[in-house]
């Protein structure tokens, strides 16, 4: 089958809830992904930073492979062999006291939202029924409707109401406004240290800090988002570490897994996430061994392999490369490690043409927000992968 086949087939019996670039991957290997029809691209989005360990790395595939062959499923209704090493590995590495696993990021937002709501009735004493949680404008945390019911995005939320209420918003990058927004019923403040979706939005330094600091004197617990930006994209474990703070809980998910199979997790301390007893939450998949075998060898290779000094140096040296073009229709190159945003002028006339143009000599991203490219390779990317790169990055960005 050709490509043009393969899309006919997918929308004929797909639901159209995507519109994807017409190229139809098969294959994929380190930083690069390869068609139905033999081309090769580099991949830029790495899967929303769900592959931030590469394509099909040899020692998570294995791990996956050597799982798979002893037991893949236990439910929580048994114990695995698996699910204490992982525990004790992540609070090891990210310095918190317990791990509550799940599937998707979706799902391990909402047990943030049920962990935080619980503590402030069980901890602070919010009145059952009355907790607010702050969130703020272009966040992006999934799908499901409580979710999509703090969203600003009119259409994530258009024809799915009623939504669940006890959301509030504020601006991103507004602390002020935080202060303002705080009640005595408010028990948690939700953010991205970097907003992926929003387009690559980096706050203004000091922000995190400031806003933690806010959170910590009115007994709101401050909680991450880092979905996408953590797990070395940004160049650090966790974007939040660009400041000095330590968020009461972190929520992960994508390269938790190097993309091999869904595994997300929220990261807290007893206090908050000792609030669940047996029976409270749960989850079929969530911490299955097949799952957790996979995030265990995806964290040691983020370890092992350097990527997140990688991730800073090249994510550097990518942004300076791209600053070098000088292209007319840029308006602001941002973003830390290899979490890049290009945000074209209005003039550009959008990113996807872009997007399209890149796609034809070789390189896969995609945009945001209209008038973004994000560039976010896997974070195994070599200099000279950039450098190839760049020669077709900079004649796109220097097209009419
Ligand atoms: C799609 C976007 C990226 C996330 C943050 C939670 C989740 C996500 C910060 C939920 C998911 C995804 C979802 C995917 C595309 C992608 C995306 F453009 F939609 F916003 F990455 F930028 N928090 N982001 O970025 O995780 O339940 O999907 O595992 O098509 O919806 P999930």
């Amino acid at each position: 089958m050709n490509t043009k086949e393969f899309i006919e087939m997918e929308e004929k019996y797909g639901a159209h809830n995507y519109h994807p670039l017409d190229v139809v991957l098969q294959k994929g290997e380190g930083v690069w992904v390869y068609d139905v029809e033999g081309n090769k691209y580099l991949d830029c989005l790495a899967a929303y930073s769900a592959v931030n360990q590469g394509h099909c790395h040899p020692r998570i595939i294995n791990a996956l492979k050597n799982q798979a062959d002893k037991i893949t499923l236990t439910s929580r209704a048994f114990r695995n062999d698996q699910l204490p090493f992982l525990y004790k590995e992540l609070c090891e590495l990210t310095g918190y006291e317990m791990v509550l696993p799940m599937n998707s990021g979706a799902e391990a937002v909402e047990t943030a939202l049920k962990a935080v709501r619980k503590w402030g009735y069980k901890v602070k004493g919010v009145k059952e029924g009355e907790a607010e949680i702050i969130a703020c404008t272009n966040n992006f945390a999934g799908r499901t409707i409580s979710i999509i019911s703090f969203s600003t995005e009119a259409q994530y939320r258009d024809g799915y109401g009623p939504f669940t209420p006890g959301f509030k918003i504020i601006e991103y990058g507004n602390a002020e406004e935080l202060e303002k927004a705080i009640t005595p019923n408010t028990v948690a403040f939700l953010v991205e240290p970097i907003q992926g979706e929003g387009g690559v939005i980096v706050p203004e330094a000091g922000f995190l800090k400031k806003a933690f600091d806010v959170c910590k004197k009115n007994n709101v617990l401050f909680v991450v988002d880092e979905i996408q930006s953590g797990l070395g994209r940004s160049g650090k474990l966790f974007a939040y570490m660009h400041e000095d703070i330590r968020p009461d809980a972190v929520i992960i998910g994508k390269a938790l897994s190097g993309g091999c199979y869904p595994v997300s997790a929220v990261l807290s301390d007893k206090e908050v996430l000792g609030v669940f007893n047996p029976g409270d939450h749960g989850s079929t998949f969530g911490g299955n061994p097949l799952g957790v075998a996979v995030a265990r060898e995806s964290l040691k290779v983020l370890v092992e392999e350097n990527l997140i000094e990688n991730s800073a140096k090249m994510g550097e040296y990518f942004r300076n490369k791209l600053r070098a073009v000088g292209s007319k229709h840029v308006k602001e190159i941002r973003g830390k490690g290899l979490f890049i945003g290009v945000e074209l002028l209005p003039e550009a006339k959008g990113a996807r043409r872009f997007c399209e143009a890149l796609m034809k000599k070789g390189i896969l991203c995609k945009e945001t927000h209209d008038n973004v490219i994000r560039f976010a390779p896997p974070l195994v990317i070599k200099q000279e992968e950039i450098d190839w790169a760049m020669e077709r990055i900079s004649e796109v960005l220097l097209m009419d």
